[in-house]
């Protein structure tokens, strides 16, 4: 690491420190707003830092937790350092470490789980309080006092703006080539004063490449040299192979209906293994020049660029895995032209996926026979990751497919239930559900309708005959016809797995 060489501006220069001092800034009951957004740009010095500063506090017997918010999940030296030391009370949007997870369902953390297009809105609105600190990873200061960021944006400029003090983290590991790649939109404000957001394609550049920083706010600024750290992606295997098999058959036929161009429209991708075996299925498709108008980039977006097939992706955030993050690092350059990263109030605002007509393309953990969708609750109370997105996308697309293995656990968890234990996308918000057994299009259907094609079309084999009778019992005790359900049975499933480790 060259030091200094990424710090263009002197005043800042002279504010670098160890993490250790730079984390010695942060105190007890501060609410910190940090950088990151799944596993990308997250600062990876200060929180491990404050992790131990949190410890030793512990040891001697002194209170010491904060509330942090972010963009969206971060990585284990965020997340998980500060979780393993007990130093967090209060979390927000999204989180994705598995310490963490375990202490928001234990109790022990404080989580609010919200749609991410909204964090930055609310912020400014006041509604979460004063923010104390920010720490951001940025990947240079340029010689005007600008930052240049990392590889993600999430709510970093709601951060920068907002926080009373901000800690910088300057990240030498970062390719320079990243410069040039953001669009920071500086446009936005509250009501009565919105104006509409000028971006009418998903390659539309409507800010600057650069955040803007009071430099007499900056309290520190640590150099690091640290690649992002993300989980590898599994290999497709059979069932994710048919999911995906299943969306790009129904894609064609929309195609050929004349209800989608040739060349579909924007997508929007949702992490995890099951969508990325989509992306992977889009490059054997006949479309090209497609676009992306999405919340991460993940590997499979990387290969559609490579083979041409993607024109370009805009999105708030990379999502890749460690082979893919060593290749984009190296070949950043490349990609300039065809990656824009966004503030995530942007990359997922309802207008611009309402105007554009985004075909969102998320996971669920569970739906009923309705179409109701449960994305974050594990049994309705333990909680898996958080909305994240697909809130802000669902609602607004053109298009809104929810995927999913019929079952979970080893078979033991049906994935179509009766009645979802959790809401996270009302039946209206559902247009589309995809299991390895096949696709329901629920679009125009009816209740009574939408429960047959699901349970016909979706539910394992094994759970079928179980749907089947619970419904046909349904349609006969129900207080009313229209949604036939059976008030008493209607968790049961989900009470026989908590009890017995089986919906069987
Ligand atoms: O847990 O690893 O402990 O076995 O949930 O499930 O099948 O690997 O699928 O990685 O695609 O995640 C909905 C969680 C699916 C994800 C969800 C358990 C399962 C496993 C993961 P284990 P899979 P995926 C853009 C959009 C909300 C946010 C979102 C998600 C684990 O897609 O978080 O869409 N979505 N954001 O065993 C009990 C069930 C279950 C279940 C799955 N019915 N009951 N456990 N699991 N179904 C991105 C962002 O917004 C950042």
């Amino acid at each position: 690491m060259n030091t200094h060489a990424r710090i263009a501006f002197p005043d800042l220069q002279s504010k670098t420190m160890s993490a250790d001092d730079a984390a010695a800034l942060i105190h007890d009951g501060m609410t910190i707003g940090m950088s990151g957004f799944t596993g990308s740009g997250y600062p990876k010095s200060v929180p491990v830092a404050l992790a131990s500063q949190i410890e030793a506090a512990h040891a001697a017997g002194n209170p010491f937790r904060v509330k942090v918010f972010t963009g969206a999940s971060t990585g284990p030296e965020l997340d998980g350092a500060l979780a393993k030391a007990n130093g967090i009370e209060f979390r927000l949007p999204y989180n994705s470490d598995p310490i963490a997870r375990e202490q928001i369902n234990s109790g022990e953390m404080n989580y609010v789980d919200m749609h991410l297009s909204q964090v930055a809105p609310v912020v400014w609105e006041g509604f979460l309080g004063k923010l104390d600190m920010a720490v951001v990873e940025v990947s240079g200061i340029t010689p005007d006092g600008d930052l240049i960021p990392s590889t993600s944006i999430g709510n970093n400029k709601t951060w920068l703006d907002q926080a009373e003090k901000v800690i910088l983290e300057v990240n030498h590991w970062q390719s320079h080539a990243l410069d040039g790649m953001h669009d920071i939109y500086y446009g936005t404000a509250l009501p009565p004063s919105r104006v509409p957001i000028p971006l009418v394609r998903p390659d539309d550049r409507i800010g600057q490449k650069h955040f803007r920083i009071d430099p007499s706010k900056v309290v520190a600024v640590v150099e690091t040299e640290a690649p992002d750290r993300n989980l590898p992606f599994a290999k497709p295997d059979a069932v994710a192979e048919a999911i995906a098999g299943h969306l790009l058959e129904f894609l064609a036929h929309e195609v050929a209906r004349g209800r989608l161009p040739a060349n579909l429209l924007p997508l929007q991708s949702g992490v995890g293994n099951v969508t990325n075996a989509v992306l992977s299925g889009l490059m054997d498709s006949p479309y090209h020049d497609m676009t992306a108008f999405t919340e991460v980039v993940q590997d499979g977006m990387l290969d559609l660029l490579d083979a041409g097939k993607l024109r370009m992706a805009s999105a708030t955030a990379f999502s890749l895995s460690p082979e893919a993050a060593e290749r984009f690092n190296r070949d950043a350059l490349r990609y300039r032209d065809k990656l824009i990263l966004r503030p995530q109030e942007i990359s997922n605002h309802p207008e611009l996926v309402r105007r554009l007509g985004c075909i969102a393309m998320n996971g669920l953990i569970e739906a009923d026979i309705y179409g109701n969708v449960n994305s974050t609750h594990v049994m309705g109370s333990r909680i898996q990751n958080g909305i994240g997105g697909s809130g802000d996308f669902a609602r607004n697309a053109y298009l809104s497919i929810f995927m999913t293995p019929s079952t979970a656990k080893g078979g033991k968890i049906s994935a179509i239930v009766p009645q979802v234990a959790h809401v996270d996308h009302i039946s209206q918000d559902v247009q589309v559900i995809v299991t390895e057994h096949g696709l329901a299009d629920l679009r125009g259907l009816a209740p009574r309708q939408r429960a047959g094609v699901i349970i016909d079309r979706c539910a394992h084999p094994d759970y079928k005959p179980m749907l089947r009778d619970y419904y046909a019992r349904a349609l006969q005790g129900s207080f009313g016809k229209h949604a036939p359900t059976l008030l008493n049975e209607a968790l049961s499933w989900h009470q026989r797995y908590v009890e017995t480790g089986s919906m069987r």
